[in-house]
């Protein structure tokens, strides 16, 4: 598999790993997934012992206002950090 198909397939495993049998990611759930994903990158997502911070993270990647993360509004989430953390290599 390419290295791009290898990324994509890693993106849905991991969605798929925290949102649980109903494939959205609740507040709890998604709290999780940053804590452990992005636990060394706190620079990025805010302290998330902080509720509001968590709470405003939630509220932005939730772009439908469904109060729930779905894959797409997961995947929208890993491409801005993902072009932050470009943007910042490349300065
Ligand atoms: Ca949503």
């Amino acid at each position: 598999m390419s290295t791009l198909k290898e990324a994509m397939a890693t993106l849905i495993e991991v969605f798929h790993k925290y949102a649980g049998g109903d494939e959205l990611l609740n507040k709890a759930e998604l709290k999780v997934l940053l804590e452990r994903e992005f636990g060394d990158m706190l620079v990025l997502v805010g302290n998330l012992k902080d509720p509001r911070v968590a709470d405003g993270i939630f509220r932005r990647m939730d772009l439908d206002g469904s109060g729930s993360v779905d894959f797409a509004e997961f995947v929208t989430m890993v491409a801005e950090f993902t072009a932050a953390i470009n943007n910042m290599h490349c300065r």
